[in-house]
């Protein structure tokens, strides 16, 4: 059996994979506690009344659910006690959290969305907690330096993804693995090692409901996916769960492209809505990990300079002919 297989050969839980990276294991098993218990409190949320809303507005404008902000004090919690950990820049934090007396040489950046694709929670729907890790720079004199750095300099990213089954996402610089939970024994054990994305996929991924607002050029992307071609294995299927994590993690295994694009329209979002730090820089260390490709239509998400904690960069991503294919549709090339 798989699971006993994995636990007997010693090297296949997420504490065995992380063991030899120091600082860093110390961070990541700190993270995937966090993950075991959001993963229970979710699993609970609706019997002890914690679906719903604060009745306050985030830093993004969006409604506060209660469980944004109660797995954001597990991770802040968690990350904290590490020991290790100099600067904090969360969805749910206005501000960088920056713990002056951890900061030596060598202390570290994490950036988090505690429960992204939070639209999903009252519905039971999978929503996930993305990471991104990096050293903290040697020039940050304080919490903004440390809080805005491009997605090249990540050392570590990844998600725990809340669906039937846990399942935390990893790397570190050297290709993909997924650990998926074990109930039983409360150990992420190793479920995909080195994962490849597919070249090409057949499914797209975007919030149709934008259409309008979208450049011309995504739209003309689009429509070429729905149209009928059988030498180029079109129309591709549309899939569309409204939470990264998870159609992220379908197109990470499946193959084909998601999209979240500008907003054009006059007092639009003109960087669309994801955010560069926690939602769109680590999925594209991961995926580029995984031999896929990120990119903001134009540029390369992971050479974004941010200059905001919380700044939005719109996001294509995914298998790297359908990414480039994207993109010359979006530079006029088709
Ligand atoms: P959130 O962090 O507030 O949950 O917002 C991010 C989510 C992503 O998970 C998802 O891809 C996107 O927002 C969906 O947005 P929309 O409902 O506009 O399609
Ligand atoms: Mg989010």
């Amino acid at each position: 059996m798989a699971v006993a297989r994995a636990v007997s050969d010693g090297a296949a839980t997420l504490f065995d994979h992380v063991r030899a990276a120091g600082d860093l294991g110390i961070l990541l098993t700190q993270i995937a506690v966090a993950g075991k218990t959001i993963a229970r409190e979710l699993g609970r949320a609706v019997l002890i009344g914690q679906l719903g809303t604060t009745g306050e507005t985030n830093v993004q404008g969006e409604k506060v659910k209660k469980l944004d902000l109660w797995a954001n004090e597990v991770l802040v919690d968690a990350l904290t006690d590490s020991g290790r950990v100099c600067t904090l820049v969360s969805e749910e934090l206005a501000e960088p959290v920056h713990l002056e007396h951890r900061c030596a040489d060598g202390s570290w950046v994490v950036c988090f969305d505690p429960v992204d694709g939070s639209s999903n929670l009252d519905v039971n729907g999978i929503v996930g907690t993305i990471f991104s890790i990096r050293r903290r720079s040697r020039e940050a004199r304080h919490a903004m330096v440390d809080a805005v750095a491009p997605g090249t300099v990540q050392v570590a990213a990844g998600y725990v993804m809340y669906g039937p089954a846990t399942v935390l996402v990893l790397t570190l610089g050297d290709g993909v693995d997924a650990f998926t939970l074990d109930q039983t024994i409360g150990e992420f054990l190793r479920s995909h090692a080195r994962i490849r994305i597919p070249a090409r996929g057949r499914i797209y991924s975007v919030n149709e409901g934008n259409a309008t607002k979208w450049d011309p050029a995504v739209r003309r992307y689009i429509d070429y996916l729905r149209a009928s071609d059988g030498a180029t294995d079109r129309p591709y299927s549309a899939r569309y769960v409204g939470s990264l994590v998870a159609d992220f993690h379908r197109t990470l295994l499946e193959g084909g492209i998601f999209l979240y694009p500008a907003d054009t329209t006059a007092g639009g979002k003109p960087s669309g809505k994801l955010r560069l730090q926690y939602e769109g820089a680590p999925m594209a260390f991961v995926v580029e990990q995984a031999g896929g490709r990120a990119s903001t239509g134009r540029d390369r998400i992971m050479d974004v300079r941010p200059s905001a904690a919380h700044q939005r960069v719109p996001l294509v991503i995914g298998s790297p002919e359908d990414v480039a294919l994207a993109e010359d549709f979006m530079a006029g090339r088709r």
